[in-house]
């Protein structure tokens, strides 16, 4: 398409996950004229590209849903307390119906190019469709999670099998039946897939760098007393997760009336540190192994985290009960909370099956891919199927991929090479009109994400509002305000096992080769980080610039 055949728009939404789409319906509702651009060929995001078998959400989802409309909260009935991805997608499908929002939505097309035109003061959108799009907005709706991160193996290609992402499973399924499968990764989507694909595989093979340290999730069917009582409680539920730093409030239920008599609820100790060897064997012995996640010296102090962690590694001992399996599986030479918390399903249980088995990659690093398997250092192994369950290139991945050009055609990707910089994960120096939803420097992963999102789509729908009104052109960090920003981002993460130096992680980029170490969500909590947000606006865009026309 020409650029005379270009289609003016308000704004460009780049994604149709839950950003995208809540987006979309802000926006919808303001009556902006505006295109929705999608990749994928259904809406979802996260939620249609991970399909892996085992896949679901690690909170419970009465608190991992829309809040922003009453009337979905009472239509949609779950059926689980950790709903599956075919349920989610089915409920995002849904609210994009419920809300007419696929008129806006281009399926299938990608974005290629977003270049701002200072002297007209606009974006212009191109995709691989050869659609034209001209902006005063564009809104970056690409999550946090996005672009597939494939190790670089020498001869990667030539593997003669079957080779699946978790992040790119096929639509259709994959019959695992009977295969030899091999795994690579154990973050949240290997933790999760593994258990499922043990039940299908005529052998499974686990290849782990890092296992991780994971706890059971509470998992259940949804008791439809329970889901009854959440929808009368749904305005409180929200309330309780604005007045919590992550976002979530735990909801339990109807409050049962207390009885004089009971007596009074066992707790456990607020810090490791402050209990003897034998009270904590008994509070593991109490309240699960979940119990380690509870104590809050294990969040900043060495010593009570390498308390929990050896801790960890003799519940796992005693659960595996075999040594080469268990020692395989546990992790080592790096903090408990470094890394984001996995939940799992049977995921230990599925290393005690006799066709399932694990290489430890510690000292063992990967070599080569052959035509019929996987070279080691120590060995050679044979399979007929490869799942990369080896995580993203989180937070930056995506964006840093497309060709976006700020003011005096400066590529954003150049001026993030050494880390992104944003002011307050909204909008970066030299891009005007530019936003990102839940972008680096905001909580976005380390909170119930979904919060943050609605959170960041009705800021930055607000502030669109904000300059119509007021005939303001455009919208900008000050450089001052901006580095004095990514400064704060990084003291709110020194100290905590999140930056330890021990500690690698997507939060931290290293999972990527190449890629900057540097701690990119903001650790101070959403409760927190709105306060800020809207203290920002209630000081008259404290930190950004804005020009009227
Ligand atoms: P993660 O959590 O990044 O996990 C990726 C896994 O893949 C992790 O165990 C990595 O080990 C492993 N990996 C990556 N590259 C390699 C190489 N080259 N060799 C061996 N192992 C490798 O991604 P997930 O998809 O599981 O989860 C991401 C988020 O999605 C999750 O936190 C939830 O929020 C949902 P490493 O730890 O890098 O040593």
């Amino acid at each position: 398409m020409s650029d005379t055949q270009a289609i003016e728009l308000d704004a460009v939404i780049v994604g149709s996950g839950m950003a995208g789409l809540y987006m979309t319906k802000r926006l919808n509702d303001r009556g902006m004229k505006i295109q929705t651009i999608e990749a994928g060929s259904g809406v979802g995001g996260a939620w249609y590209w991970n399909r892996y078998p085992g896949c679901r959400a690690d909170l419970p989802i009465i608190e991992y849903s829309f809040s922003f409309s009453k009337e979905l909260e009472q239509e949609w009935d779950w059926s689980e307390v950790m709903a599956g991805q075919p349920e989610i997608e089915k409920y995002l499908n849904h609210t994009a119906d419920r809300f007419n929002l696929r008129k806006d939505i281009k399926l299938n097309t990608k974005v290629t190019d977003a270049i701002y035109d200072e002297a007209a003061n606009i974006w212009t959108v191109t995709t691989d469709q050869g659609d034209v799009y001209k902006a005063k907005y564009c809104i970056m709706a690409t999550g946090c999670l996005n672009e597939p991160n494939y190790p670089g193996f020498k001869n990667a290609d030539t593997f003669k099998g079957d080779i699946y992402h978790t992040a790119q499973w096929p639509r259709e399924g994959v019959d695992l039946t009977g295969k030899r499968v091999a795994i690579i990764g154990c973050g949240s989507s290997g933790v999760q897939a593994i258990p499922q694909i043990a039940k299908q595989a005529k052998e499974l093979i686990a290849f782990q760098r890092s296992p991780v340290y994971t706890f059971p999730a509470k998992n259940a069917p949804m008791n439809p007393d329970f889901l009854a009582q959440a929808k009368v409680d749904y305005a409180d539920i929200r309330e309780q997760q604005r007045n919590n730093e992550m976002g979530i409030c735990n909801y339990r239920g109807p409050k049962k009336p207390k009885d004089p008599n009971a007596a009074p609820k066992a707790k456990p100790s607020k810090k490791i540190m402050d209990i003897t060897p034998e009270q904590r064997k008994q509070e593991i012995a109490d309240f699960g192994v979940n119990v380690l996640t509870l104590y809050v010296d294990t969040y900043y102090n060495a010593e009570a985290n390498e308390i929990a962690c050896t801790l960890y590694r003799e519940y796992l001992q005693e659960f595996i009960g075999n040594d080469q399996k268990a020692d395989a599986l546990s992790p080592k030479n790096y903090p408990l909370h470094c890394k984001r918390p996995v939940i799992d399903t049977e995921y230990y249980s599925a290393f005690k099956q006799d066709n399932v088995s694990i290489v430890d990659l510690r000292d063992n690093a990967v070599e080569e891919v052959t035509a019929t398997g996987l070279k080691t250092q120590n060995g050679e192994y044979e399979f007929d199927v490869l799942v990369y369950a080896t995580g993203f290139d989180a937070m930056t991945g995506t964006i840093k991929r497309l060709n976006i050009r700020g003011r005096d055609n400066v590529l954003l990707s150049d001026t993030w090479k050494d880390g992104p910089r944003m002011y307050m994960g909204l909008q970066s120096v030299g891009f005007p009109n530019f936003f990102t939803v839940t972008g680096p420097g905001s909580p976005s992963v380390v909170s119930n994400v979904l919060h943050s999102i609605e959170q960041h789509v009705e800021w930055i729908d607000n502030c669109i509002a904000h300059l119509v009104d007021n005939n303001v052109a455009t919208i900008e960090p000050d450089l001052e305000a901006q580095d004095a920003w990514v400064e704060h981002v990084n003291k709110a993460a020194e100290g905590t096992m999140m930056t330890a130096p021990t500690c690698n992680s997507w939060y931290l980029g290293t999972n990527v080769e190449g890629k900057p170490r540097g701690f990119m969500p903001y650790l101070a909590g959403t409760k927190t980080y709105r306060e800020e947000c809207n203290d920002v606006v209630s000081k008259g865009y404290e930190g950004f610039t804005l020009k009227t026309a």
